[in-house]
């Protein structure tokens, strides 16, 4: 597996030494006998003899950054999507061979136990990732910041195929044990809803008629090749012995315990709604629970480091908003500011716009939160009151510096008018935050020419950009370690602390040696990836063919029936000239469906039923497969992308604020296959023309489309191929047994085509074929991945985080004691 003379070991840690440490864990802490222990309690006791290695850097960290009173950062998150922990913790302590052997003298495989190990889903996909490749960063930086999110008993729902559509199942992460976490019995916290106000005179008191207990459970972020780590603190809801008095001294035990029940639902499952919005109540509540337990968390830990003193706070706190979800963060801390703490209202709100900042992760109009106000006064209040002041000086500012224009100030209020009244939480965010950023470069320019275009008049110094970027520890490191040892043989070890470092590879661009082994390093991983499918689906797959990939949550925007198009197009093509020389390829999608989105759970089943249809087209020879692999996650991501030639990243121009699987695959020597949109354009600004396949049309072209009434059918009547292919769907080719399975799809894709994947067909299947055509040529292709690799340095998460720390926050990386 890993080349041992490239991997950092730790001076420390003997395989004697490990061996003792994870006996003793299997007896002492498990209670299990070497001799009666299951692969799950070898995985808990390896998890516990680590977990102590890394504790002693983090306590040792935490302690450093309480002594020195350093300005710290809140990383806010209704999703972590960590995936699993332990090799990516005995990589960055340099004790993944130590580990391997030790186990082994023990008489264990290593990779059957990490296999073992859950993988958290508490996240729906780019959003989540993003801020668990954010913690990553943020402990190898050495930089003090910490993470809140909630612990949900259920993630995101696994995912299951019945009959070719998607079928969900909860799952139960914590039940099989939660190594990895501390319970922090003494950090609890009241959390308080609904009841009513009353005024003694200016002052405003809320009295809540409900109460939740928040309680606090650790998770150590490991930084990589440092003592330092990060903390991820998740809240869980607890009823605590408090249940409704009165329905029990009625006699009604059941309705008293329903109630403790019902509290506790607000941490006991992750909505798995992907870029739209659900509006339900009780995600209202589960966003202020994470709120306010991290509020109260942030505040106590403050005064204690800086003697009960307040009136600093935003000299020293800095909060980030990820996305509008914990935007109630704004009038919480107004709310204790003001209410609990005192503080006049003018102080309050300087300090709390000093200490927040957001970022936006999108520009779908249905993503864009906004709560009904019986709602809001419902559940909170004092907040919904603080909401309305808020808006009324912000509003008497705009009148007064900006524009009296009644329509201007319609558009921007906080309050959204109409049949039901709503908050407006981006505009709240934007409001109650020095700065406000996008995700790629395509997206800050769009969002400031867009959604925010009435606030960037307003404070046009507010708004910047901060492209995305991705951990190279995973995503190198953990997912792909053949391709990590390459890069240490050729430019040492570096890289992982410093991506840049990749161009280090540029001088052997061209040289037949090293790109003899990126093609074998593929090709091993391709290998893994059809054994996976070939045990999971029981579908061959040949190594040979170009691995295609879209994998990504189910999304209209992000066009998977484009692709869908052009596999059947290439079917018939083939079909209909058996004796061309067909370049064999296997087209790879994965992906959830939000539950209640029915037009990406059809694009499922599409995809499942055209790959029957091809999989058993026996004049094909087995050039052409298509396989849907199912639950798509974290660690499935990690066998899928390091085996891809081609990364499909497809959406519409305009639609994908920036996307991070591109960098994902790019890094690990695939060519993108993309439009002019989100990150993509800086991927093509950094690799070169040459080395990336670039299609469809701009946001430009986009527009003016639909600005023209876009007509899909025009397109549909003016290719051939395309008409084949959507007349297939339709005319039930795919789907026997029920013909107009697809007629709702088709006729929307005919009649509206919202995201245009008819205008951009022909180029797509026409860039299609100059994939196969470069493919042909191995030495061109792989050396094109190695000059595509070796331009790939930016899209660091390390370099994301640094930028963020600087020109955001106003953070520094900690120098830290030997
Ligand atoms: C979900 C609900 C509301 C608002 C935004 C979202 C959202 C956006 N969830 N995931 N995203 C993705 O975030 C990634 C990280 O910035 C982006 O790369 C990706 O383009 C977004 O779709």
């Amino acid at each position: 597996m890993l080349d041992k003379d490239f991997i950092y070991e730790s001076p420390k840690l003997t395989v004697e030494a490990l061996k003792q440490a994870i006996v003793s864990k299997l007896v002492f802490d498990i209670g299990r006998s070497a001799q009666e222990a299951t692969t799950r309690d070898w995985l808990n006791a390896t998890v516990y003899a680590v977990r102590d290695f890394v504790a002693e850097g983090w306590i040792q960290t935490v302690n450093q950054f309480r002594e020195e009173k350093t300005r710290r950062v809140y990383y806010l998150s209704m999703e972590f999507l960590m995936g699993r922990v332990l090799s990516n913790a005995m990589l960055s302590e340099g004790v993944y061979d130590t580990a391997k052997q030790a186990l082994s003298e023990l008489g264990l495989v290593l990779e059957d136990i990490l296999e073992k190990e859950a993988d958290p889903g508490l996240g729906n996909g780019g959003l989540g990732r993003l801020a668990a490749c954010f913690m990553d960063s943020i402990a190898t930086c050495n930089l003090p910041g910490m993470g809140y999110g909630i612990r949900y008993e259920y993630g995101m729902f696994k995912q299951t195929i019945e009959d070719g559509s998607q079928v969900e199942k909860p799952d139960a992460w914590i039940a099989k044990g939660a190594p990895w976490e501390f319970t922090r019995a003494s950090k609890r916290y009241r959390v308080r809803f609904g009841g009513n106000l009353h005024f003694e005179g200016e002052k405003c008191i809320w009295t809540p008629s409900e109460e939740i207990t928040a309680l606090a459970y650790d998770n150590i972020v490991p930084g990589y090749e440092t003592k330092s780590a990060a903390t991820l603190r998740l809240w869980t809801a607890n009823a605590g012995d408090i249940f409704n008095l009165a329905n029990f001294n009625k006699g009604d035990y059941f309705g008293a315990i329903e109630e403790r029940s019902s509290i506790e639902n607000v941490s006991r499952v992750l909505y798995p709604d992907d870029s739209t919005w659900a509006g339900r109540e009780l995600r209202l509540r589960q966003e202020y629970f994470l709120v306010s337990a991290s509020l109260q968390d942030i505040i106590k830990r403050h005064k204690k480091f800086h003697g009960g003193k307040i009136a600093n706070l935003a000299d020293k706190v800095a909060i980030h908003l990820n996305d509008t979800h914990p935007a109630l963060a704004i009038p919480e801390l107004m709310h204790i500011l003001v209410d609990q703490e005192g503080i006049s209202w003018k102080k309050a709100w300087d300090m709390t716009r000093r200490i927040f900042s957001y970022t936006c992760h999108t520009l779908m109009s249905e993503a864009l939160e906004t709560w009904p106000i019986e709602l809001m006064a419902k559940v909170l209040p004092r907040h919904l009151q603080m909401i309305y002041e808020i808006n009324a000086e912000f509003l008497e500012y705009v009148r007064t510096y900006v524009s009296a224009d009644v329509d201007f100030i319609r558009r921007v209020s906080l309050i959204e008018e109409g049949n039901q009244r709503k908050v407006r939480m981006g505009w709240l965010s934007v409001v109650g935050s020095h700065k406000v950023n996008g995700v790629a470069e395509i997206h800050s320019d769009l969002m400031v020419s867009s959604t925010f275009a009435d606030f960037a008049k307003i404070y046009p110094e507010r708004f910047t950009n901060v492209t995305n970027g991705v951990t190279p520890r995973r995503w190198i490191g953990v997912a792909n370690p053949k391709l990590a040892a390459l890069f240490d043989k050729y430019i040492g070890t570096e890289w992982r602390k410093d991506l840049s470092q990749l161009s280090l590879l540029k001088p052997y661009i061209g040289k037949p040696e090293i790109i003899g082994e990126l093609a074998k390093i593929k090709f091993a991983n391709k290998k893994r990836l059809a054994r996976y499918v070939k045990n999971t689906l029981d579908i061959e797959i040949n190594p040979n063919a170009i691995f295609d990939v879209q994998v990504k949550r189910i999304h209209e925007y992000k066009r998977q029936i484009l692709n869908v198009l052009q596999i059947i197009s290439r079917y018939n093509q083939m079909i209909a000239n058996p004796e061309k020389n067909w370049q064999s390829r296997v087209f790879i999608l994965a992906g959830k469906a939000a539950s209640a989105y029915y037009t990406a759970k059809q694009t499922i089943r599409l995809i499942n039923d055209i790959a029957e249809v091809i999989n058993n087209d026996e004049r094909l020879k087995g050039r052409l497969k298509v396989v849907f692999i199912p639950n798509y996650s974290v660690s499935i991501a990690e066998i899928i992308i390091p085996a891809a030639d081609i990364s499909e990243q497809i959406s519409l121009a305009g639609t994908e604020a920036s996307g991070t699987s591109n960098m994902k695959f790019a890094l690990n020597g695939a060519l993108t296959l993309g439009t002019l949109d989100g990150a993509n354009v800086e991927i093509l600004e950094n690799v070169g023309e040459d080395n990336i396949f670039i299609f469809g049309n701009t946001v430009e072209q986009v527009e003016e489309l639909r600005r023209n009434g876009y007509s899909p059918v025009t397109f549909y009547q003016q290719d051939e191929e395309l008409r084949q292919a959507v007349d297939q769907i339709a005319l039930g080719h795919f789907s026997p047994k029920e013909p107009t399975r697809y007629q709702g799809l088709i006729d929307s894709l005919r009649n509206y085509d919202y995201y245009q994947s008819f205008a951009d067909f022909r180029s797509y299947a026409d860039m299609q074929a100059k994939v196969d055509e470069k493919y042909q040529d191995q030495a061109a292709w792989f050396n094109s991945t190695l000059e595509n690799i070796a331009n790939m340095g930016f899209f660091s998460s390390d370099r994301t985080i640094l930028e963020y720390a600087e020109r955001i926050w106003k953070i520094k990386p900690l120098k830290l004691e030997n």
